[in-house]
């Protein structure tokens, strides 16, 4: 029998999804799973007639291979990478492929990585973007490894991936980690773009009484323009379904309690080790934090007051000054997630190429969005841009949506409405903007109660002060 070009250990949805993707691509591939009835039933399923081979028997799996090898894992990120590890590596050789596609934290990869190889083996963790329906018909593809290593599986990624402009969307990103690291922020990126959306839904529904219908039309509107992106399509679609037991939308049916699978918080944890601020990322985690206790959210409703009430204003110049918003609160929260990666990259020592990277969101994931062009353009133009609100068009922008944004963080406090990211956001922006900060008074707090000491505006060195040594203030030169 023919050998398979590649093997896939985990038929849940994305290996399944995947595996039929490789074949349609003209990939002959094995499949094996820990439930074997699994196997069987995706070999009499969907999987039959077609090129791919089910194995029952780890021994059997990859004696199906062609050499060099290539396994890739599709299975639940943690402990279960490790053990299909353990479990496939007695079979295999020096020089064969292990590929991690999974979710798995970025610090496991490097781990695993720096094993693998170790013992004359190859090994890629890459993020795989999309959901289900991008394994099947084309994900974003961020994978991390040797060179060498991603050789060897990119005429497979490439062909698998999203094409955008005929161009895959599939790029090395760099060493060991870098590619999940890079699919974790790619992930928090997704948790504030879906914050700031449902900010601009619940304002338009709070502050303006808006129906679903008219914020259906607003976000069907919207995706023509400059947020054109599969997050604001899915939210008009969205907005549009109806229930079919109520005949509400099915929108407002739901309850309000935000699940989360935990690649936000590590985008956020890391921005925390490296000392990167990402209060847009963070916020829209937290948002899920506080909505998912609804039952003292229930319990606080009734007892803690606050504004209420609709905007009295003009409703179309509101909901251009929410558009605006959105985009420069968007703006904002990229310029937090490429600023993380750029400082993952100085630590870890990867060199990862930003504007290809927004390249590759642009299709096959949930981001996908027009404007990541314009993120493309702005590393073409300046390789080592410091932040994106440097780059002349998205400083335009932003200074352009100014008014509006203050307006609208300004009307929902009065309202009482709660808007964590567009109000991070904004603060992020002001902060970045100013030369002088209120700093200088933490580092004399730390000071004073710590002897942290402190550096000088007008004079070079480190000082530290007796702060309540009378009469009059001491500093010494360290
Ligand atoms: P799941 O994350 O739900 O994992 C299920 C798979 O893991 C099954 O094949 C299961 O085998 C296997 N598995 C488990 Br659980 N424990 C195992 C163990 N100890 N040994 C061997 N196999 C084990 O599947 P998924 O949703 O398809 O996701 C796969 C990976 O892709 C995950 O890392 C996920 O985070 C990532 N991802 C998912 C999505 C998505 O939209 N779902 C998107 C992007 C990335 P069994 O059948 O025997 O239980």
């Amino acid at each position: 029998m023919a050998k398979a070009d590649i093997g896939l250990w985990g038929l849940a949805v994305m290996g399944e999804n995947l595996v039929l993707n490789m074949e349609s691509k003209g990939f002959t591939v094995a499949v094996f799973n820990r439930t074997t009835q699994k196997t069987k039933d995706f070999a009499e399923g969907k999987a039959k007639g077609k090129n791919i081979i089910p194995a029952y028997e780890v021994k059997d799996f990859i004696a199906s291979l062609s050499k060099p090898r290539k396994v890739m894992l599709m299975v639940k990120a943690g402990k279960p990478v490790d053990m299909v590890i353990e479990q496939i590596l007695p079979y295999l050789e020096k020089g064969d492929l292990i590929i991690d596609g999974g979710n798995s934290h970025f610090p496991d990869t490097i781990r695993r990585c720096s094993q693998i190889e170790g013992k004359g083996l190859l090994y890629i963790g890459t993020g795989v973007s999309g959901g289900e329906e991008g394994a099947l018909k084309g994900p974003s593809i961020m994978p991390g490894g040797s060179e060498k290593a991603y050789a060897m599986a990119e005429s497979i990624f490439t062909k698998i991936s999203a094409k955008v402009d005929g161009r895959p969307c599939c790029t090395y990103i760099g060493d060991n980690g870098a590619g999940h690291y890079v699919k974790m922020v790619h992930n928090g990126i997704e948790y504030s773009d879906m914050q700031l959306i449902c900010e601009a839904y619940y304002l338009m529904k709070n502050a303006l009484g808006m129906s679903a219908e008219q914020m259906h039309k607003t976000f069907a509107d919207w995706n023509k323009g400059d947020l054109d992106s599969y997050l604001i399509e899915i939210t008009a679609d969205i907005l549009s379904k109806k229930d079919p037991v109520t005949g509400n939308p099915l929108v407002e049916m739901i309850l309000d309690k935000a699940g989360q699978k935990g690649t936000g918080s590590w985008a956020s944890q890391s921005a925390l080790a490296l000392g990167v601020a990402v209060p847009t990322i963070a916020e829209a985690v937290f948002a899920r934090c506080i909505s998912a206790v609804k039952d003292e959210r229930l319990a606080a409703s009734k007892q803690l007051s606050g504004p209420s009430g609709k905007y009295t204003g003009d409703k179309a110049e509101f909901i251009t000054a929410i558009h605006d918003a959105l985009y420069a609160s968007k703006i904002c929260s990229y310029a937090q997630g490429f600023a993380l990666m750029a400082a993952a990259a100085k630590e870890y020592s990867w060199k990862p190429n930003f504007g290809r990277i927004a390249m590759i969101w642009r299709g096959g994931c949930i981001i996908r969005a027009q404007f990541l062009r314009r993120i493309k353009e702005a590393f073409d133009h300046k390789s080592d841009l410091a932040n994106l609100l440097l780059d002349p068009y998205f400083k335009q922008i932003v200074q352009n949506a100014q008014p509006n944004w203050r307006k609208v963080i300004i009307t929902a406090a009065e309202l009482g409405i709660p808007v964590p990211a567009f109000s991070s956001a904004l603060n992020y922006y002001d902060s970045y903007r100013t030369e002088r900060l209120s700093a200088n008074m933490i580092q004399a707090q730390r000071d004073y109660f710590g002897a942290h000491t402190y550096e000088r505006l007008d004079r070079k060195g480190v000082f530290h002060t007796e702060w309540l040594a009378p009469p009059q203030l001491k500093n010494e030169l360290f």
